[in-house]
């Protein structure tokens, strides 16, 4: 028996070797394997519906808008003139409504491996993609976003990458030969981010991401959102760029926040400025 079976009635997320995090099953939605991993969608009373793959939450109705929020409106708005969005990953589709809500963004290329994670999250999460999926700006493509990446010859302004962990199908996205690919697929100007975990309990990842990044982008950091059901403390989003994006001030930020006529539950301004303040243990990972 393996310790996310432990609890009946629960399920217990194994992500991290000496802490479990569980979520009661209200009511199970689906359950099921695929080829490439375990998924279950679920419902639970305080998150809502919890979509986990190979036991690991990837995003619940509940809290899904401060990651997606933060992934897609910090790069597009520090940019201030994306018009070409890619997407890896992100197969539930939170991602691609965030970025789609940009008026100014032309086109989103989506790289998903697992056609099946779209499928049930369309079905049984329709509030993530809410439309996405319909729309024409919308090129989704089912591959291996490290294969994608390395040989695709578009280029785009901002390219986020919306990871599972570093364990199995994920643990590609998390390399330097992916990260140097991930950064030919760049625009002048612009912008890498990822999902990079919570530093508290993935710090060997973070460090190793941000060294590469150092020696591959003349603007390499993270910055910070709290998203409760990826417990454990504030997770951490790579950024990379060789371009200015990081300077955008605060007035320039609230002009560009005004113009997009976006409404946001999460990102302001304010906090997308402050999610670059790194409390000391972070930057000490981010710098190790
Ligand atoms: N991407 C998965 C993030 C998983 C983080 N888990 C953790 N470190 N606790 C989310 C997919 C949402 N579109």
């Amino acid at each position: 028996m393996s310790e996310s079976d432990l609890l009946p009635g629960w399920a217990v997320e194994t992500l991290h070797g000496n802490y479990l995090q569980g979520l009661r099953i209200g009511h199970m939605l689906y359950d099921s394997e695929t080829a490439l991993q375990r998924i279950r969608i679920f419902e639970n009373k305080t998150f809502g519906q919890v979509l986990t793959l190979d036991n690991i939450v990837q995003t619940t109705t509940g809290d899904e808008f401060i990651y997606h929020e933060m992934l897609a409106h910090v790069p597009i708005l520090a940019h201030g003139e994306a018009k070409r969005v890619l997407i890896i990953g992100g197969g539930d589709g939170g991602m691609a409504r965030e970025v789609l809500r940009h008026v100014s963004v032309e086109h989103v290329t989506m790289v998903e491996i697992d056609r099946t994670v779209i499928e049930l999250s369309r079905t049984y999460l329709p509030t993530l993609s809410a439309g996405a999926f319909d729309d024409p700006r919308l090129d989704l493509v089912i591959a291996d976003g490290a294969a994608f990446v390395a040989e695709t010859d578009r280029r785009f302004d901002i390219v986020i990458i919306d990871s599972t962990d570093p364990v199995g199908a994920g643990e590609a996205l998390f390399t330097k030969s992916f990260y140097a690919a991930a950064k030919t697929c760049l625009a002048k100007g612009g912008v890498l981010v990822t999902q990079n975990g919570v530093p508290f309990l993935q710090g060997a990842e973070l460090t190793s991401t941000m060294r590469t990044f150092r020696a591959i982008f003349s603007d390499a950091t993270c910055y910070l959102a709290t998203v409760p059901s990826y417990s454990g403390g504030p997770m951490a989003f790579g950024w990379g760029t060789d371009g200015d994006a990081g300077k955008a001030s605060l007035e320039t930020l609230r002009a560009r926040y005004q113009a997009a006529g976006l409404r946001t539950r999460y990102y302001t301004p304010e906090v997308h400025l402050g999610a670059f303040a790194l409390p000391g243990y972070i930057r000490d990972l981010v710098e190790g």
